[in-house]
């Protein structure tokens, strides 16, 4: 067993950790990294497309934003679908704002460049990560690596390790109050190196489920439809897949779409999680761990960013200037943002899928929302400022 004392352990090596590692470290704060799974693993996991203007500004603040810069592809606005009509949102018209469309994927490739270069600690494939004394200001974290036991003693643990992690679970469930609802569907996703089928995303609603057209470069499109959530990807070819989404698309865009072999295809789960609150003595959740959003309104990663945002120069504060008013206010600062992506994720959501259980009634619902989205640049104003980040 070996024994040592950092200032901060994270755990997670998502883009929750990686970027609170990446703000700690250029404020002289020392943290480790432990992540359960390899940096390939990591990489493997195909997920979010959308970043936020904000998420951007950090990430250049960071010092990670140069490929982002010039690999990314500023969108001025999305196109919602509703039965074959559609209707673009200009964000830049509405609200003079944007989003950049750069993979998760490569924001946690820069991430890990960045950490690398910089030989700051991050331990790969740390197994049995087990926290321990965080009501005290003493907290431990144990791992085991390579077979040999480690222990290290911290005065924060910051649980970034996703809705399936240690952290969360190692909260007395007295001590947490959580809120969630599961939608009786899930996005079979496919990623094809052809040319997007548009220049912008288009979220289509048709009575058949929910489709998106999204994209990973001028040359890597990423497309998705709304599933049964007991489905399987493997019982979709690809043929079955770009059938339904050809079906599910307004006919000019069908006509267009670019198809070819799925390079990567899964299937993610909806669910609107919240747990409540975000600190337990010396341990602070951000990221899934915390919460999760449906993916419609894109906010997962951009909400997962904003809690390490506020985080991050809490902790440095506690280091700079021995206060703790940045600790103390991080939870409720955090979840007042988080209510409100989850609330737009949720109306987004609720707009765009089929939900078979609401009946005759609730598709007349949909069309009078899409129908009122579509007259009213009020209610545009609203889907272009909540999309684009809300401060
Ligand atoms: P992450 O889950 O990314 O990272 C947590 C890390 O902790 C992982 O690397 C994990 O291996 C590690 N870990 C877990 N348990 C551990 C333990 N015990 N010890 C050590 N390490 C541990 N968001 C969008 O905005 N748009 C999307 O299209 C979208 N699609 C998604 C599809 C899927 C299948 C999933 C699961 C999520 C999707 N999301 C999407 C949301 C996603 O992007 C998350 O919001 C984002 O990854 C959150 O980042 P982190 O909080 O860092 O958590
Ligand atoms: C994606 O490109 O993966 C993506 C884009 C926007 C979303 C969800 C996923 O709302």
């Amino acid at each position: 067993m070996t024994a040592r004392r950092v200032q901060v352990v994270i755990i997670g090596a998502g883009p929750a950790g990686l970027t609170l590692g990446r703000l700690l470290e250029r404020a002289g704060v020392e943290a480790v990294i432990l992540e359960r799974r390899s940096p390939d693993y990591v990489l493997g996991r195909i997920r979010a497309g959308v970043l936020e203007q904000g998420t951007a500004d950090l990430l250049e603040g960071a010092g990670v934003g140069d490929r982002m810069r010039a690999e990314g592809l500023i969108h001025d606005g999305i196109e919602i679908g509703f039965d074959g009509e559609t209707r673009r949102i200009d964000f830049d018209a509405l609200i003079g704002r944007h989003v950049i469309v750069y993979g998760q994927t490569e924001v946690t490739r820069d991430l890990m460049a960045a950490r690398a270069e910089s030989g700051a600690e991050t331990v790969y494939e740390a197994a049995d990560v087990s926290i321990a004394g965080f009501d005290t200001v003493r907290p431990i974290v144990r791992y085991r690596k390579d077979g040999v036991a480690h222990e290290i003693t911290c005065d924060f643990i910051a649980g970034c390790d996703g809705f399936h992690g240690v952290s969360r679970a190692s909260v007395p469930p007295s001590a947490l109050r959580t809120f969630e609802r599961i939608y009786p569907f899930g996005w079979l996703g496919v990623l094809v190196d052809r040319p997007p089928v548009a220049e912008e995303l288009i979220y289509a609603h048709h009575e058949r489920g929910f489709a998106l057209c999204s994209m990973r470069s001028p040359r890597r499109s990423r497309y998705y439809v709304q599933v049964p959530a007991e489905e399987k990807a493997d019982a979709w070819s690809d043929d079955r897949f770009w059938d339904e989404l050809r079906a599910r698309l307004d006919p000019v865009t069908a006509e267009k779409l670019a198809t070819g072999p799925s390079i990567e295809k899964s299937i993610a789960p909806l669910r609107s999680f919240v747990a409540e609150p975000l600190r337990f003595g010396r341990l602070f959740l951000a990221g899934d761990a915390a919460h999760i959003v449906p993916p419609t309104g894109a906010k997962g990663l951009n909400l997962a960013m904003a809690d390490v945002r506020a985080l991050a120069p809490a902790l440095i504060e506690f280091y700079d200037d021995r206060s703790e008013a940045g600790i103390d206010a991080y939870s409720a600062k955090a979840l007042s943002r988080i209510w409100k992506a989850e609330r737009f994720s949720w109306w987004m959501t609720s707009l765009l899928h089929v939900f078979p259980e609401t009946g005759d009634f609730g598709r007349r619902i949909q069309r009078a929302e899409f129908d009122y989205l579509s007259g009213s640049r009020a209610a545009q104003e609203s889907l272009a400022e909540n999309y684009t980040g809300l401060p």
